[in-house]
């Protein structure tokens, strides 16, 4: 579908636009600082998790955090770079987000993202994704895309930023949308992230025979939001990022997890932990990690059987 209603005109709830406009503004930031060669300027810190933080990681954090700040409408931020709930000046809403994933591979030039999830009221912790108001992600990629799902609308909507519209269109007004996800079939393609947990995964193991031996085709990037985009645009296949004792769980519930399967469930697609949708598992930590698996509903439900949750 190429309708290309505005972001502006899709959205109707007024703190809801406010807060989408914020993260759209800090998105077109960071779309222009990755597109200047800020991911390549080296290292500097280590997160809360653990993980080296470039400065591209810590700047784009900065942005989303002010850009919200400035919103008004935002009660509580937390980031997988700061992942403490804490406050952000507004009333209204507490947003979570990964202000850019995939950051080992932009030096290889390939499409990294920004997820958000966007809760009503001060805080995630004891909520289910199904109690969430709005959740998305941004694509930089050769384009910058937004995929939207919002609680009170059916499927999932993409949008494209058409910048040299700026001159003209209001922030939200050069936002289009380019497509509508209704549904995600089942369909031989599939992204299998941490094969490496297959060595002491036996489930895992037999499930990639499964792929293999029927011949699905293998599209994998490294970069979940690139990975979740295909699956949403392809309309089909099965995404997956499983543990076992050895290769634990990496994604973030919160801030990863929860966010894709809040879009891929508005697409029509399924979404699980090994054992139930990932909507249905209530935050009780920012920090938490998990198994994921997206897809189709049969890609699923053999992910649920074969592999289940052991780890
Ligand atoms: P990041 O938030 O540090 O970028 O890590 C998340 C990324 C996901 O985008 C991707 O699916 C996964 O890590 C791949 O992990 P690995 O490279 O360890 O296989
Ligand atoms: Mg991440």
């Amino acid at each position: 579908m190429e309708d290309h209603q505005t972001l502006e005109s899709f959205l109707s709830e007024e703190s809801l636009k406010r807060c989408i406009q914020a993260l759209t503004e800090a998105a077109e930031e960071i779309s222009s600082l990755l597109r200047k060669g800020a991911g390549l300027l080296g290292l500097s810190s280590v997160n809360t998790f653990g993980d080296q933080q470039l400065q591209i990681d810590v700047l784009a954090d900065q942005v989303i955090e002010k850009a919200l700040q400035k919103s008004g409408v935002v009660e509580s931020i937390c980031s997988e770079e700061r992942s403490k709930e804490r406050p952000c000046g507004g009333t209204g809403f507490a947003v979570a987000y990964d202000p850019l994933d995939g950051s080992s591979i932009i030096d290889t030039n390939f499409a990294v993202g920004t997820i958000f999830g966007i809760l009503k009221g001060g805080s995630f912790i004891g909520h289910r994704g199904r109690e969430w108001t709005a959740a998305g992600c941004f694509v930089y990629g050769p384009r910058t895309e937004l995929t939207l799902a919002v609680a009170d609308e059916e499927y999932a909507h993409q949008f494209i930023c058409i910048p040299q519209d700026s001159k003209d269109a209001t922030v939200l007004g050069r936002w289009k949308r380019n497509r509508v996800f209704k549904t995600i079939e089942s369909g031989k393609l599939f992204a299998p992230g941490n094969l490496r947990s297959t060595v002491d995964n036996s489930g895992y193991q037999k499930l990639v025979n499964y792929w293999m031996s029927n011949k699905y085709q293998l599209r994998y990037t490294g970069g979940m939001v690139p990975d979740v985009n295909q699956l949403l645009i392809k309309g089909k296949g099965v995404f997956c990022n499983p543990a076992s004792i050895s290769s634990p769980a990496k994604l973030r519930l919160l801030f990863e997890c929860i966010p894709l399967a809040f879009l891929i469930e508005k697409a029509g697609g399924r979404s699980s932990n090994g054992n139930i949708s990932l909507l249905d598992i209530p935050v009780n930590e920012t920090e938490e990690r998990c198994q994921v698996c997206y897809g189709a509903k049969e890609e699923v439900e053999r992910f649920d059987a074969m592999v289940g949750q052991m780890f």
